[in-house]
C-alpha cells in the first residue's frame, strides 16, 4: 500500500488561505474532500489535513502528521505546557500571519513600565507565554486565562489589564485600549518531528520541505538584466542586491560593454535602479522568479 504523508493545517482562519497557497506553490494538486476535513493530494502521497490550529503542534507531535503550519505563538504556549512531552520542531518560519503577543491596557492608564503589571490580573489566552514573561520581568502577577473575547476583560471587570495577539491594533483601539510592550512575536511555521520513517516517507517530507524553502527564496527574488560598462562592472555589480554570483557575457560587437545576468535575493528598489544608471549601466530589466532551487 502506498505510504502517505499527512501535513495539517487551519480549518477556517488567517492562516488558511495562506497555506493552501504555500502548498500550491509547492506543486502539490488537491481535491477538497467533501466533509472538507481532508483534502486528498493528487498528484503527490500528500493529504492535507483541516483542523484548528490549536490541535496542529500537537498532531505533529504525537506523529499524527508528519508536517503542520501553525503560529508561533501556538506552538509556543502548547510547547511550554508540557515540554517533555512535546516532540515537534520548527522547519522554517514562512513570512505569513505576522502578529505579536503584547500586553495592553485602558488608554487612561498612564503606562511607566513593565513593572506596573505587579499586583495586577491579566487576561491572556496565553498564560503560559505571559507566566515565562512575567517570570523573567520578575513580576508576580495574576494571570486569568480566558478563551476569546480578551479585549473586553477589563470593561467586565474581569482582569486590569490584558495579553493578547495584536496585528493592525484595530481591536485594541475599539476598545479604548493601548498597545505596552511586546511579550512574543510571531509568525506562521512550518512543523515537523523526528518520528521513525520509511526513506520513502523521508524523502517525502525533504521534497516538500526544500520546494517550501524554495518557495520563500523567490518570494523576495527577481531577475536582473543589463549592460555593463566593462571600466565599471565592479561598481555595477557591487549594487546588486543580495547577488552573490552574477553571470558576466560578453556582447558581439561591441568591446567595452558586458551583460550582466544575477538573481537578486533582496528586493529591488526603484533606488537601485537609478544607481545602476548612474554607474554606467543600461537596458535594465527585472523579471520575477517563479521557481527555485539549490
Ligand atoms: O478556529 P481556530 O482555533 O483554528 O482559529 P483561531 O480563531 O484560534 O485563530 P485565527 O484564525 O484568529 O488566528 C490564527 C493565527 O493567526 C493565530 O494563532 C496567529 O498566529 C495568527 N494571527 C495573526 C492572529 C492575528 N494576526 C490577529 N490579529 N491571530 C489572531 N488575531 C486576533 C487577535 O486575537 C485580536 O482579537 O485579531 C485581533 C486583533 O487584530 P488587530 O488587527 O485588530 O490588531
Ligand atoms: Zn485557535
Amino acid at each position: 500500500m502506498e505510504e502517505r504523508l499527512q501535513i495539517a493545517i487551519q480549518k477556517s482562519g488567517r492562516l488558511t488561505d495562506h497555506s493552501l497557497d504555500l502548498l500550491n506553490r509547492c506543486g502539490l494538486k488537491y481535491t477538497p474532500g467533501r466533509d472538507k476535513l481532508l483534502y486528498y493530494g493528487e498528484n503527490m502521497p500528500v493529504d492535507i489535513l483541516l483542523v484548528r490550529d490549536d490541535d496542529i503542534p500537537g498532531l505533529v507531535s504525537d506523529g499524527t502528521c508528519d508536517l503542520g503550519i501553525a503560529g508561533q505563538n501556538v506552538t509556543s504556549e502548547i510547547r511550554n505546557k508540557n515540554p517533555s512531552d512535546y516532540h515537534a520542531h520548527e522547519v522554517t518560519a514562512l513570512d505569513f500571519g505576522h502578529c505579536k503577543l503584547m500586553t495592553a491596557g485602558p488608554v487612561t492608564t498612564n503606562y511607566q513600565g513593565v513593572d506596573m503589571l505587579s499586583g495586577s490580573r491579566i487576561a491572556t489566552s496565553y498564560p503560559g507565554i505571559l507566566r515565562e514573561y512575567l517570570k523573567c520581568n520578575n513580576i508576580e502577577a495574576e494571570v486569568v486565562t480566558l478563551t476569546g473575547s480578551i479585549e473586553i476583560a477589563p470593561q467586565l471587570g474581569k482582569a486590569d489589564y490584558i495579553c493578547d495577539l495584536v496585528s493592525s491594533g484595530a481591536t485594541l483601539a475599539a476598545n479604548k485600549l493601548a498597545p505596552w510592550d511586546v511579550v512574543f512575536e510571531s509568525e506562521a511555521a512550518l512543523l515537523t518531528n523526528s518520528s521513525e520513517r520509511t526513506p520513502t516517507k523521508q524523502a517525502l517530507i525533504d521534497k516538500i520541505v526544500q520546494r517550501v524553502q524554495g518557495v520563500l527564496q523567490v518570494k523576495e527574488s527577481k531577475y536582473i538584466m543589463l549592460h555593463a560598462p566593462r571600466e565599471n562592472l565592479k561598481a555595477v555589480t557591487d549594487l546588486l542586491p543580495g547577488s552573490e554570483f552574477p553571470t558576466i557575457l560578453p556582447i558581439e560587437g561591441v568591446s567595452d560593454k558586458v551583460v550582466v545576468h544575477a538573481v537578486c535575493r533582496e528586493t529591488i528598489f526603484w533606488e537601485t535602479l537609478e544607481s545602476l544608471k548612474s554607474a554606467g549601466a543600461s537596458s535594465i530589466l527585472v523579471l520575477p522568479v517563479e521557481k527555485m532551487l539549490v
